[in-house]
């Protein structure tokens, strides 16, 4: 039997030599087999495979893509849910006449399928991987009641401004298993912002999973000079109904604990959304909460295809900071909006992925699929 040392087995000849657990799910579909013309002076032809169920959508990449099905049940979380499943809390009236918003997490170690067949021994806040993807609003008061259920210690340290105690860091916030820790404090500033664990070592708890979404939306009368953008990121106003807002984390895993990532995802599952489109109509205009949270490469990127977006850099302005560009890229933490319309499209399939080649073949790469309305 072969003796494999770390030193020896790099991620790539891992993935591409398989023998290792992780292997399965990044071989190439095999389910149907297309003959394709060899590149120039190599005569004999090249193979192409592509996945059997949809393979107009895998073809562009040249069917880089996983094989099979992760178990969302199993999961409890699905992908296509976490776009727009934003976590509200419960609201109540301060004396003040301001509003309280309650948010309640837990903290729990979970086994979760990352890719076909690939289990992850995964962190999380509330059993999912991002953690649930908190919204409030411009100068609310926010609670979030944190009750660690793992079997290690944690915080939630979020990004925003607040007080030294309610860091969530060392002496701050951070609680071992068994306790509860109530972080305290106003909703600010407006913008598109994150929380995770700041256990140490900090690498090692947020590879695990702990990191989710922290979105402060603006106060429409705080902002005269720009109500209606104001208005149009204000959730539940009939501004905001008009916009396809989705959540999406860059995210990507060691399995082998080595230091490096194995897959690449948005929100976790490798490939989601080249199975599974994102379905969006096309004249309404589509806001994405994009974060980044890879660890161990220190840059990622989002591009998308066929169109052009404007880019508020940490949402922490109502105009736009990057106007007109189809890439930006993000280094580990920064998060901001993208906002585009496929209004002077026609419908079909448009990819967006990391512009990474690794990444998007180790699994961030997906589709929207724009449609003329959602039935
Ligand atoms: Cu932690």
């Amino acid at each position: 039997m072969l003796r494999w040392t770390q030193a020896a087995l790099s991620r790539r000849s891992l993935l591409l030599g398989g023998g290792a657990a992780t292997i399965g799910a990044t071989t190439i579909c095999a389910s149907k087999t297309v003959a394709q013309e060899g590149h120039g002076d190599h005569g004999a032809p090249a193979t192409v495979q592509m996945s059997g169920t949809t393979p107009s959508q895998h073809s562009a990449h040249g069917a880089m893509i996983t094989v099979g099905t992760v178990d969302s049940d199993r999961n409890g979380f699905h992908p296509t849910e976490i776009l727009t499943d934003w976590y509200t809390g419960t609201v109540t009236d301060l004396p003040d006449g301001r509003k309280l918003r309650t948010f309640e997490i837990t903290a729990e170690d979970k086994e979760i399928e990352i890719a076909p067949g690939v289990m992850f021994p995964a962190w999380t806040y509330n059993g999912r991987v991002p953690g649930p993807a908190l919204r409030a609003t411009e100068g609310e008061r926010l609670r979030i009641i944190f009750r660690n259920f793992g079997s290690h210690p944690h915080s939630m340290h979020f990004h925003g401004i607040h007080s030294a105690r309610m860091d969530g860091v060392p002496g701050a916030g951070v609680i071992a298993p068994g306790d509860e820790f109530v972080y305290e404090f106003d909703a600010r500033p407006f913008g598109c912002h994150l929380y995770h664990c700041h256990a140490l070592p900090l690498a090692r708890h947020l590879h695990k999973g702990m990191y989710g979404l922290f979105v402060v939306d603006p106060d429409p009368a705080r902002h005269p000079d720009h109500q209606d953008v104001a208005k149009s990121r204000l959730l539940g106003s009939p501004e905001n109904a008009e916009w396809q807002e989705l959540a999406m984390i860059m995210n990507a895993f060691d399995t082998n604990f080595d230091g490096e990532n194995e897959f690449y995802a948005c929100n976790t599952i490798a490939h989601c959304y080249a199975k599974e489109p994102i379905r969006i109509e096309k004249d309404r205009p589509v806001r994405i909460y994009l974060v980044n949270i890879t660890e161990f490469d220190p840059i990622n990127s989002f591009h998308l295809h066929g169109n052009f977006f404007d880019y508020f850099d940490q949402g922490t302005t109502l105009t736009p900071t990057l106007r007109m560009v189809d890439l930006i890229m993000q280094c580990q933490a920064q998060r901001g909006l993208l906002e585009f319309t496929y209004r002077e499209h026609e419908a079909g399939l448009y990819m967006f992925h990391a512009h990474q080649s690794e990444f998007t073949e180790l699994g961030w790469m997906g589709m929207f699929d724009v449609v003329e309305t959602l039935s």
